[in-house]
């Protein structure tokens, strides 16, 4: 009979080891590069591997009260809905769209991490999209579109720092995912996920976004402000080609990702 290794012989109250153990990984990319998707996929290969998906529902659905996460139909919603704002007039909602984008990001990213995962032995906890992302390529993609002004730049700046600061030892990333596509593509996708608030997104919007993404993650030329992102991991992944429906794709990817977790 096996010894069972020494680590189950300790309560998980009383182990610490779970941050040294766990890996946080982001999934990064363009608006309907299939990062959901991708997600989804990654949540079936293994019972180590949890997922946080970006918080849109409350972004659609603003609420007063604290229990708004779940995904509602469009009947169903009753608070602003602060993405159409967004996009309808991008000029005034820009800053109030991306403090509320990184305050329920950060939240949702604090949530205590589940007893099963908490338990496992290499436990690997995928957010979909980071607090970099947020301003590295859509804050700062608003400001250079003048949506964002300057004081609101600064502003944003100031207290996304000061945020960052007092929660990154908790949202800390190991390593960035990022699923590559060319703007034509996603902009297809967009139009078959069909989001109503996203119907008038011109590709000249997604083309600024894939700068973004690409001078951040493949060119890594962006200038960060916090050290540790400078030299973080990325793995790039090309998903121009549909992975959706497609298996052998899915085990490639997947072997990829094992392959880059292992590596940390
Ligand atoms: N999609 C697809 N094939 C793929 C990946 C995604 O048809 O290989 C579709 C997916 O079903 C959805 C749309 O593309 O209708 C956008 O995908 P997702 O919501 O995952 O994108 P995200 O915005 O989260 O990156
Ligand atoms: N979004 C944004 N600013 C952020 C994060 C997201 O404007 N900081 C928008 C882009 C998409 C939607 O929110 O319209 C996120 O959905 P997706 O998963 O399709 O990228
Ligand atoms: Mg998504």
């Amino acid at each position: 009979m096996s010894t069972p290794p020494k680590r189950m012989c300790v309560s998980p109250s009383f182990d610490n080891s779970f941050e040294k153990r766990g890996k946080k990984i982001s999934i990064e990319g363009n608006i309907a590069a299939g990062k959901s998707t991708f997600v989804r996929m990654l949540e079936k290969v293994s019972n180590e591997w949890e997922v946080t998906p970006e918080p849109i529902a409350k972004w659609c659905n603003v609420q007063t009260t604290e229990n708004a996460f779940e995904e509602l139909s469009t009947s169903q919603k009753s608070g602003g809905n602060l993405l159409q704002m967004l996009y309808d007039k991008p000029s005034r909602w820009a800053y109030t769209f991306q403090t509320y984008a990184s305050l329920s990001r950060v939240r949702s990213q604090l949530q205590p991490v589940s007893p099963k995962l908490r338990e496992a032995e290499h436990p690997v906890q995928f957010y979909e999209r980071s607090v970099y992302s947020d301003r590295y390529v859509f804050a700062s993609n608003l400001f250079e579109s003048g949506d964002l002004n300057e004081t609101e730049w600064a502003i944003y700046q100031d207290w996304h720092s000061w945020l960052l600061n007092q929660y990154e030892s908790q949202i800390e990333l190991d390593g960035m995912i990022y699923l590559r596509a060319e703007p034509q593509k996603c902009m297809k996708r967009l139009h078959l996920r069909g989001r109503e608030e996203e119907q008038g997104i011109e590709l000249e919007y997604l083309e600024k976004l894939h700068y973004k993404h690409e001078c951040w993650l493949y060119n890594r030329t962006t200038q960060v402000d916090f050290e540790y992102l400078k030299d973080l991991p990325v793995l790039v992944l090309d998903v121009n080609d549909d992975f959706k429906n497609d298996k052998i794709k899915q085990e490639c990817i997947i072997d990829k990702v094992k392959e880059f977790l292992s590596s940390l």
